[in-house]
């Protein structure tokens, strides 16, 4: 591994390649990726796929209450039935290790486990210990998420992330599913993405709950954290064989040109994307330009809290998408310019795997703890269909590509990489966006719940082979 990982990204290529499609998929001899102990995996969430959101006294999530208010979900789509994955889990693992997926992330729902009392729901657990179990028959890693954004509604009225208490009941839950789970799991996530759940959740309203405060944002943060800091000794006390770590999605902010102001509006970006969660995780303490960019925003933090977020990580879950190109608002902050003529998604995301691997060097030069790190989720929405019953999803091949191009870049520019997670296994419930938004590598069709295999995955199968086969 470089020592000095600025001084080899200097001299990688300015872009990573776009290259041809389909039959080229395959990473060049000279990848890191062939490297048989880098773990190709693909992730899904429990509201995004279960469905069955009424049986076996499972409780009402934050989600089930706000995919039911008019207006918040694209054509008022919600995850009550989504890929039916609580009745077809077996099905949809066979397909899994048909692929020849290495590892798969899953989360759990929390309202489907414990009742509000703390009381373990058995029948909600046994769902998981029979999941895990056969996913460790197939030889599949497991990657167990506890918190993918389904609180329990009851504890949303009492205040959700906005009341410290609740991390003290997200510990006692890690406590609960650790005991229950130890020896399924390979690696625990405490939680995924607390940027979504603050923000997106508190700060400004389009994911559930719906508040909008940025003062509410910083808090449910800090509790968030928090609540990840405390889960960290009970998971090692109950399961000391696997990992343990968080799962964080990371934003590149780009200038929108030379001037200060618009490099300092990029730099607030990224405190605001990155830096607000790494910095207490991986130094103890706040980015203070956040507080710059939301002044008197400043959470309630109690002695010993930072201490208790900032406790070491096995490793560091990455989720990276797009980038946002910004310019100085102005004032304290930063305004988008979305440019023109760039590669976009079905999303409206910019494609721009430079992004990641330009994120995971930078992280390397400013975290000297920085943990290992899996790239928990990639991927892209495309509008795919299904044409006599093949899906050429020929744009995500390209993207999956190139993202494993970057992560390759960063690789061979010393960050420790241990693997990749396709986002997503199959098309699902994407938040306020619904059903029309397809991320899966697998098609679902809602009406029927048939699952198409899609050109992606056949390809991320016929590399996975390859490498099996290799000496
Ligand atoms: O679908 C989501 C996932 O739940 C969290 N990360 C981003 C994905 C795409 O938006």
């Amino acid at each position: 591994m470089a020592n000095d990982a600025s001084a080899v990204f200097d001299t990688l290529s300015p872009a990573v390649s776009r290259g041809s499609l389909a039959d080229s998929f395959t990473p060049p001899a000279d990848s890191t990726l062939w490297r048989k102990n880098f773990l190709l995996g693909a992730a899904t969430a429990s509201y995004q796929i279960e469905g069955a959101v009424n049986e076996d006294d499972r409780l009402p999530s934050i989600w089930d209450t706000f995919s039911a208010i008019p207006g918040k979900v694209l054509a008022g789509d919600t995850g009550a039935v989504a890929c039916d994955h609580y009745h077809r889990w077996e099905a949809d693992v066979e397909m899994l290790a048909s692929l020849g997926l290495e590892g798969y992330r899953l989360s759990i729902a929390w309202p489907r486990v414990m009742d509000a009392a703390g009381v373990p729901n058995r029948k909600g657990l046994d769902f998981y210990k029979r999941l895990l179990n056969r996913l460790k028959e197939k030889g599949i890693t497991t990657f167990v998420t506890l918190y993918h954004w389904d609180l329990p509604q009851h504890l949303e009225d009492r205040g959700g992330w906005l009341n410290r208490d609740t991390a003290y009941r997200f510990a006692d839950y890690a406590d609960l599913m650790s005991r229950e789970l130890a020896g399924t799991v390979d690696a625990w996530a405490t939680l995924n993405e607390p940027w979504c759940s603050a923000y997106l959740g508190y700060g400004n309203g389009h994911h559930a709950p719906g508040l909008a405060n940025d003062r509410f944002a910083t808090q449910a943060m800090h509790h968030l954290l928090l609540a990840h800091g405390l889960a960290m000794p009970v998971l090692r006390a109950n399961d000391p064989a696997s990992e343990k770590g968080i799962v964080a999605n990371i934003g590149r902010g780009t200038p929108n040109s030379d001037s200060a102001a618009d490099q300092r509006a990029a730099h607030l970006f990224e405190v605001q994307h990155n830096a607000w969660i790494l910095d207490p995780l991986l130094k103890g303490s706040y980015p203070q330009d956040l507080f710059e960019l939301w002044p008197g925003t400043e959470p309630l933090v109690l002695d010993g809290d930072m201490q208790t977020i900032s406790a070491p990580l096995d490793f560091l879950g990455t989720n990276y998408y797009f980038r946002t190109n910004v310019a100085s608002d102005g004032a304290h902050g930063f305004r988008d310019v979305p440019l023109e003529g760039v590669e976009r998604t079905q999303m409206g995301w910019e494609v721009y795997p430079d992004g990641l691997r330009d994120l995971l060097t930078g992280f390397k030069k400013t975290y000297h703890n920085l943990p290992p790190i899996y790239i928990t989720e990639n991927g892209m929405a495309s509008d795919d269909q299904v044409t006599d019953g093949h899906v050429e999803d020929t744009q995500r091949i390209s993207f999956l590509k190139r993202h494993l191009a970057a992560v390759d870049q960063a690789i061979k520019a010393g960050v420790d990489i241990r693997g990749y997670f396709l986002w997503s296994l199959m098309d699902n419930f994407e938040w306020a966006f619904g059903y029309e938004r397809r991320f899966g590598v697998v098609h679902v069709d809602y009406s029927t719940q048939k699952r198409t295999i899609k050109r992606s995955a056949e390809l991320v199968e016929k590399f996975l082979k390859e490498r099996k086969a290799r000496a």
